[in-house]
């Protein structure tokens, strides 16, 4: 239970494995993995984490223009990245750097984006996970549309469909393009899943002042089906999102799942949360970290060591001190270079805005 309502957990904060869970869909939800998945899964957890971190850290010493941090949200975005088919499309918000990660896309493009020397450099075609979207919202209609199209494509229907998801979070849920998205998703059957990350706080505004109902039962005003998950157990976040996942690529229409969670740390580097929040709750919420739940749940079962948490230790040390060596020695960009990717085969208007950028550049060198 979550403020009173129920929702999906297979480990509790204290480690304990819930073997298996009817959630409030009448769906009955587990998981089985081996040890070495179990393990795979921490090590994904500690590493989206560490990469995480470090980035924070570039942003302090003025190498990153911004950073938007997952702190807390590991277990939504890796629970959730892992449960997804090589098939299955991602729109992503700018904070889904654990999903990228599970995407197997090279953990430096989100630094070299808030760096400033690109515009996201991944290939969203070859990845099936799409561009950083700032604009709160609107990748959730890019993901219906999509949706849409891969069921008139005849590509749902069965295990191998394909199926969508779309990322957003609580505040996001107010705004015009997610209710949009809900209604045309539902009439037309799309199949995308929206996975909302209820981290409790759109920049410094409470959830309270989103909404007045539990998220994850707004869908039913919509008619598709809604269902609450601890965000911060990974293992529940896999058994709902791969069971939402199924049900679109069968053809059965859209889910909403709430990732129950929390943001530990500020909005984006520019953000101060003292401001807006008390010490008192950000530890409650510690207490419900989810790398720590899945450390005692490994220990007590024997899957894991202290020799394997020393080894995941040093492996995401080293990865971290890579991340930081790369990000410091990346080239800045020609800045004309910002004109290329605007559209596909250029525009007369691009052009002349290119040739007067030019123009102004190198009036600095005539100095
Ligand atoms: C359309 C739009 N309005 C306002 C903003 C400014 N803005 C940036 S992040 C944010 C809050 C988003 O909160 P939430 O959806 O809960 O996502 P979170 O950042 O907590 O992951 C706002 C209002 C924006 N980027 N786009
Ligand atoms: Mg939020």
């Amino acid at each position: 239970m979550a403020n009173g309502e129920p929702l999906v957990q297979l480990l509790t904060p204290d480690g304990e494995r819930i073997d298996r869970v009817t959630g409030s869909d009448g769906v009955e939800y587990s998981v089985d993995f081996t040890d070495e998945e179990y393990r795979g899964l921490y090590r994904d957890l500690v590493t989206v984490r560490r990469l995480d971190a470090e980035a924070t850290a570039l942003q302090r010493q003025g190498e990153l223009g911004i950073w938007a941090s997952c702190l807390g949200q590991e277990a939504a975005q890796v629970g959730s990245g892992r449960a997804l088919q090589p098939q299955d499309m991602v729109f992503p918000t700018y904070r889904e750097h654990g999903v990228l990660y599970c995407r197997g896309i090279d953990p430096i493009m989100p630094l070299s984006l808030f760096r400033g020397v690109d515009q996201g450099a991944w290939d969203p075609a070859e990845f099936k996970f799409g561009l950083y979207t700032i604009v709160i919202g609107a990748q959730t209609l890019h993901a219906t549309g999509y949706a849409m199209g891969v069921a008139k494509d005849g590509k749902v229907g069965g295990p191998d469909g394909e199926a969508v998801i779309a990322y957003f979070g609580d505040g996001a849920s107010a705004q015009g393009d997610v209710n949009e998205a809900f209604i045309w998703s539902s009439v037309f059957n799309a199949p995308v899943v929206f996975f909302c990350q209820n981290n409790q706080y759109a920049i410094s505004e409470p959830l309270e002042r989103q909404t007045r109902i539990p998220l994850y039962k707004r869908s039913a005003g919509f008619g598709f089906p809604g269902i609450r998950v601890d965000g911060n157990d990974v293992l529940a976040t896999y058994a709902v999102t791969k069971h939402a996942l199924n049900h679109a690529r069968a053809g059965q229409g859209p889910t909403l799942i709430e990732a129950y969670t929390y943001r530990m740390g500020a909005h984006t580097t520019s953000d101060d949360p003292t401001r807006y929040r008390i010490p008192a709750e950000v530890e409650s919420w510690q207490a419900r970290d989810p790398i720590t739940r899945l450390a005692t749940f490994l220990t007590h079962h024997h899957i894991a060591n202290t020799d394997f948490f020393a080894d995941v230790e040093e492996e995401v040390r080293q990865a971290a001190a890579l991340l930081r060596e790369r990000v410091l020695a990346l080239a800045d960009p020609d800045p004309d270079s910002l004109f290329d990717h605007a559209y596909p085969n250029g525009s007369p208007e691009i052009v002349a805005q290119r040739r007067e950028h030019s123009r102004y550049a190198a009036s600095f060198s005539a100095l």
